[in-house]
């Protein structure tokens, strides 16, 4: 018995300290990362950014910031129709306790960095209704643990990534209303025996036929002028 409590012991003592050590290094970082997507902030006119996230308070409490209660990292990053106008800073990939990006309804311009790719926790990214141009980074497949990605109506270009396949935990993908080109890959169709659920592509430059697997997802909606949702 009291060997036990000596493991049990020494076992909280371990989880403590990598939580202390993960802390210490990890909430510096986490705060020079997000002052970063600050400085990348051109026009913020709610002053949403600009008047709040100083150090008066903790980073923790910065509109649209949560973080987690052990580690006090930041897991979500929520700055939803706040008419800011920026680029997203590389720099977004040291939070890399990251979980949930909602940067939807601005006024993002510029790639969406590759860095991104780094977020090995990040389930949901969705940066609908921006200005963000280039390529969808094929990075993303590195994030595996995403279960939504929505970046409809921004300015991308070139292909889908076939990688997309990899994305085994993806239910939504959304990239309605871009200037995407090339076919709607036949990899995605391997999603659909996992979880894929929602498939959006509606109102881009794409080619092709829609391959079978795809077209038996539930919600599918591919049609170039006409957006569609219509279960299989
Ligand atoms: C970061 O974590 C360390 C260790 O837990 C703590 O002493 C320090 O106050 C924290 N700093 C910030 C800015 O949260
Ligand atoms: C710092 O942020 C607080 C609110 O979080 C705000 O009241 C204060 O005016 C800000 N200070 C500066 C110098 O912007
Ligand atoms: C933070 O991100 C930047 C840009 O991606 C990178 O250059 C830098 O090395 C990173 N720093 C840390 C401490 O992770
Ligand atoms: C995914 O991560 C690995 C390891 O960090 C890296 O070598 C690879 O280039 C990344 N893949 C993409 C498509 O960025
Ligand atoms: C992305 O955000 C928009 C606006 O808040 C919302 O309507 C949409 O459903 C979100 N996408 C996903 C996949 O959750
Ligand atoms: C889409 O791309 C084509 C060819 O590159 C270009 O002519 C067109 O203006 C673009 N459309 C939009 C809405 O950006
Ligand atoms: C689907 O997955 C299988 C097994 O991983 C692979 O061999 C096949 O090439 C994939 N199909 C497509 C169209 O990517
Ligand atoms: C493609 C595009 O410009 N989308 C929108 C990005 O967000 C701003 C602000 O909400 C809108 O004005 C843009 O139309």
């Amino acid at each position: 018995m009291k060997q036990l409590y000596m493991y049990l012991g020494v076992i909280i003592f371990l989880c403590s300290l990598h939580a202390i050590t993960v802390n210490a290094l990890g909430n510096v970082t986490d705060r020079l990362a997000l002052l970063k997507l600050k400085e990348c902030i051109a026009d913020d006119p709610h002053g949403i950014l600009m008047s709040t996230w100083n150090d008066s308070i903790h980073f923790c409490d910065w509109p649209g910031i949560t973080c987690s209660r052990r580690h006090g990292r930041v897991t979500a990053l929520n700055l939803r129709a706040y008419d800011l106008r920026g680029s997203i800073s590389p720099f977004i990939s040291n939070l890399t306790f990251l979980r949930f990006i909602h940067l939807g309804n601005n006024g993002y311009f510029g790639e969406i960095p590759l860095e991104v790719g780094n977020l090995k926790r990040l389930q949901h990214l969705n940066l609908t209704n921006n200005m963000s141009s280039g390529k969808i980074p094929v990075s993303l497949v590195n994030c595996s643990e995403l279960r939504s990605v929505d970046l409809a109506k921004n300015r991308l270009i070139g292909i889908i990534p076939l990688e997309f396949g990899s994305l085994t935990k993806l239910e939504t993908l959304r990239i309605s209303v871009n200037n995407l080109t090339g076919d709607i890959p036949a990899s995605l169709g391997n999603l659909s025996s996992t979880s894929f659920k929602t498939f959006s592509a509606a109102y881009n430059n794409l080619m092709g036929n829609i391959p079978d697997e795809i077209g038996r997802l539930k919600i599918c909606s591919f049609l170039q002028h006409r957006a569609i949702n219509f279960p299989v």
